[in-house]
Parts: C-alpha cells; sequence; structure tokens
C-alpha cells in the first residue's frame, strides 16, 4: 500500500483570519501574516487503505465532529488528487505540542496532512497548490506550507484559486522567536469555525473587523520589510485585540480569554517597560504568544514562567515551510 510522512509547523497570525466568504471552499473574509514555527511540529503519515479507522492521533482513533471532518477532507483531497480506488486515504497524526487548544494544531496538521497525501498518490503539485488544498481542510493551514514570514491572500476569484499564501521572507532573513505561555492545555469551548461564523452572524463590530484589515496588512508588510520589531509588535497586538473585540460583542459573546490571559499580557508589557522588545498575541484559546528577539528569548520565557497560573512555556524560533519525511516530494 503507498504510504508517506510529511511534517509542517504551527504558524502564529499577527494579522488575524476571523471571518470566511465562502465556507465550503474555506476562503477568508480577510487577509492575513503569520509566522510558522520550528518546534510546533505536526506529523502526518498517509496511506491509502481499506481501514475503518481513517482519523488516528496520539490516544488512538479520533471520533466525532473531529473524525468526521478529517474523513470528508481525505475524501475531497483523494478526488483532487486522482485516487480512483481501491482503498481510501487514512491518516495517523502526531503533533509535538498540545492539540485543539488555540495553538493552531489545526493549521500544521491539514497541510502536513495534505502533503503527505500528494506524495503517498505520487503527484507533481507545486507550493501553491498545495496551500490552496490545505486551505480546503483548514483556513491557515494554506499558511504552513511556507516557512518565515508568510501572507495568505484574501484573493477576488470566486474559486478561491487565488487565496492562496506566499512567503514574505525566509526564517533566516529576519530571525525571530516565541515563547508560547501556556495557561491552559485542554480543549477549546469554542471550536474556531463555529467561534468564527457566529460572529460574523451576530457581533455588531465584524463589518469593522472587516474594512480596517486591509489597512493592517498593508502597514505589517511595511513593517516586515523595514525589520521594525516594535512596529510588527504593535500593529499585531492592535489587531489581536481587535479580534477579540469583536467575539466580546457577540450574542452570547466568545470569550476565550482567561484572568491569567490578562495576567500574561500584563507581563508583556512589563518586559517593555524593562526595555525587552516583547509582544503579545492571542489566538481561539486563553494561551498568550509573546514575539521577541531569539537573543531575548530565555529572558522572555522566565519572565513569563513565573505568571502565576502559566502552566508552561514552549519556545521556538521561525521554521521552513512543510516537508516531506518519508516518500516522493511532490513540489520538485
Ligand atoms: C489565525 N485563527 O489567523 C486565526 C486567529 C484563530 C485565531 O485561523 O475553520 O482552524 O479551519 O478555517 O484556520 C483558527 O482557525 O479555522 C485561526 P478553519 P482555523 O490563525
Amino acid at each position: 500500500m503507498p504510504e508517506a510522512v510529511a511534517s509542517a509547523g504551527a504558524n502564529v497570525a499577527l494579522v488575524k483570519y476571523w471571518g470566511k466568504r465562502d465556507e465550503g471552499r474555506n476562503l477568508p473574509a480577510v487577509g492575513s501574516i503569520s509566522i510558522t514555527l520550528a518546534d510546533l511540529i505536526a506529523r502526518a503519515h498517509v496511506r491509502v487503505d481499506d481501514d475503518s479507522v481513517r482519523f488516528q492521533g496520539r490516544g488512538g482513533p479520533v471520533t466525532g465532529q473531529a473524525g468526521d471532518r478529517m474523513a470528508s477532507y481525505l475524501d475531497w483531497l483523494g478526488a483532487q488528487l486522482g485516487l480512483t480506488g481501491p482503498g481510501r486515504l487514512c491518516v495517523t497524526v502526531d503533533a509535538s505540542f498540545p492539540v485543539g487548544a488555540g495553538l493552531a494544531s489545526s493549521a500544521a496538521i491539514h497541510c502536513a496532512v495534505a502533503a503527505a497525501a500528494a506524495a503517498t498518490l505520487d503527484r507533481k503539485i507545486d507550493l501553491l497548490s498545495l496551500s490552496a488544498l490545505a486551505r480546503v481542510g483548514s483556513g491557515s493551514a494554506a499558511r504552513s506550507v511556507y516557512g518565515g514570514w508568510v501572507e495568505w491572500h484574501h484573493g477576488e476569484r470566486e474559486d478561491g484559486s487565488d487565496s492562496i499564501a506566499t512567503q514574505i521572507l525566509p526564517q533566516d532573513e529576519w530571525p525571530m522567536a516565541m515563547v508560547v505561555a501556556i495557561v491552559n492545555e485542554g480543549q477549546k469551548d469554542v471550536p474556531s469555525r463555529d467561534a468564527m461564523r457566529h460572529v460574523a452572524e451576530t457581533s455588531p463590530l465584524y463589518p469593522a473587523w472587516v474594512a480596517s484589515q486591509p489597512a493592517d496588512l498593508g502597514a505589517m508588510r511595511d513593517a516586515i520589510a523595514a525589520r521594525d520589531l516594535k512596529a510588527v509588535g504593535t500593529i499585531a497586538e492592535e489587531n489581536c485585540l481587535r479580534m477579540h473585540a469583536i467575539t466580546f460583542a457577540a450574542r452570547p459573546p466568545v470569550v476565550y480569554w482567561s484572568p491569567v490571559t490578562m495576567a500574561a499580557m500584563e507581563a508583556v508589557r512589563g518586559l517593555r517597560r524593562d526595555g525587552v522588545d516583547a509582544y503579545f498575541t492571542i489566538d481561539a484559546g486563553p494561551q498568550v504568544k509573546v514575539l521577541c528577539r531569539p537573543e531575548d528569548i530565555e529572558r522572555v520565557a522566565n519572565t513569563m514562567s513565573s505568571v502565576p497560573g502559566v502552566v508552561r512555556t514552549l519556545r521556538s524560533l521561525l521554521g521552513p515551510g512543510v516537508e516531506i519525511a518519508e516518500g516522493p516530494v511532490p513540489w520538485r
């Protein structure tokens, strides 16, 4: 039976994706900019099999909504890649970090699955096409195809063919670090897919979010081009707070923060008062991710670890894009 293994790093958005203009194709209402992390990695082992277990995680078969969602994605992916049978795509996934806790696990997982599926079926596809395939599994997965600094474009076409990610800068052209202060390793209460839909439908602030995003994207591109960490961090914090403001304003509200999240944000402001360039961002969970220079990672991690309620910290530098660990490389 054909099989292949691919790995992809989680990515953290500095200008966030929140809201869709097409749910079926996973087309975003806004563009986004992220960094890909070296040390938060998902590995996907894909095979063509008659096995009834389509999706295995570290703890065994994944059932329920997550299992069904992956099975339909694998069916769609198989059809896109010309799998005619016998057998269906099945996947075993392992991640080096907590899954489903607002740590962008679905991005790393779906990107690795799309790449491993193409390798398993020995298809030649370029990275832009891979980005589009990964996007249908999970929007933010479009960005994990590339390393370093990445932009996922809103796109204009109805079929989504131009809503793909491109690399702004490779990881070694402007090295950066991220410390993740883990507040709660449990699964989040509201999956981001459901929360995005709910917020778009009920938050009176949602139209303002969509309207203000192009300005943040432009400013972030300029700040990255200028290698201006203060500007990058300031835009990232503002954009993060705006995203959470629209979720707070939904009916009923969606609040991903805990009191520890607030304390961790304050600790980041304290680092800045002490002269360390550190900036927070928060996704669909209570964890606080801190952007800083590689030489400050130890200091930032120690400060974040000392915040009462922070369970542990993860540290990462910027990493490469998706890689094939076993099997033919589809994009060469
Ligand atoms: C992001 N998030 O840009 C934003 C910020 C969470 C907060 O992308 O429905 O798992 O699969 O497209 O990509 C998380 O949402 O959602 C996310 P789907 P996804 O990183």
